[in-house]
């Protein structure tokens, strides 16, 4: 599979990961794979050049939808970030990413929708197509502020060194992508102090820094670090 640059980080028979360096939707699947210590194969998926590799033929028979990221593994292929992360959390349980306790664990789902139904899709590449040029930056504001807003209220209550307690969970890989969203286009954090509290922990550590858009074998000479 080639869709457009192949970048074999690990060339052999494990997972492939269909991924664009700057893609939230990709990080936060890059994250779980990191933290859970599953070497994979990263394939580029370029979402600008060639009027976007999303909707090559080749691209669209693994993701109908022309989204990343798609993860192939253990003989299937799955779309949808929080289906990936779940079921690499059902099949490689270590470290946790679903809190054991019932009431934790719809805390960990209510922050992941939230900001993987409540927010990116809003502004998402497809939609920023559609609202235009002159208006994207206001419009994703606007999304990302109204999440937040709401984000920030929820978290005082569930966050402890984390979103919800002090273990890294699903909501931190959902958290940590969409702040680096809301620095893209440039929303003030000030009123968000907890938000940017845990995203400042979350970067602190290793598997969140590997797995950084900035890293990433597609990510452009001039956007590395
Ligand atoms: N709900 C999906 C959303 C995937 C998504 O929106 N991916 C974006 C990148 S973050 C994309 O591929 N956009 C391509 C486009 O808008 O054409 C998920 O969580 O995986």
């Amino acid at each position: 599979m080639q869709v457009g640059k192949v970048c074999a980080a690990y060339p052999g028979q494990g997972p492939i990961l269909y991924s664009y360096f700057r893609s939230s939707c990709s990080w936060r699947v890059r994250i779980a794979l990191a933290l859970k210590n599953i070497d994979y194969e990263t394939v580029a998926v370029n979402l600008i050049k060639d009027g976007g590799q999303q909707f090559s033929e080749e691209f669209q028979a693994l993701n109908p939808m022309k989204q990343v990221p798609a993860l192939k593994i253990d003989g299937i292929t799955i779309g949808q970030s929080l289906a990936i992360i779940e079921y690499l959390e059902e099949t490689r349980p270590t470290p946790r990413l679903l809190p054991r306790d019932p009431k934790q664990r719809a805390q960990v789902r209510m922050v992941s929708d939230l900001i993987t139904s409540g927010i990116q899709p809003l502004q998402n590449l497809s939609v920023l197509k559609q609202v235009g040029q002159e208006n994207q930056l206001t419009w994703a504001q606007q999304a990302i502020t109204s999440g937040f807003n709401a984000l920030e209220q929820i978290l005082q209550s569930t966050a402890g060194r984390y979103c919800v307690g002090d273990e890294v969970s699903m909501a931190d890989l959902c958290l940590a992508p969409q702040v680096a969203n809301a620095d893209r286009f440039k929303v003030d954090l000030t009123p968000y102090p907890t938000i940017s509290r845990i995203n400042k922990s979350l970067l602190a550590l290793e598997a969140f820094h590997v797995s950084h858009p900035c890293r990433q074998p597609d990510t452009p000479p001039e956007l590395r670090a």
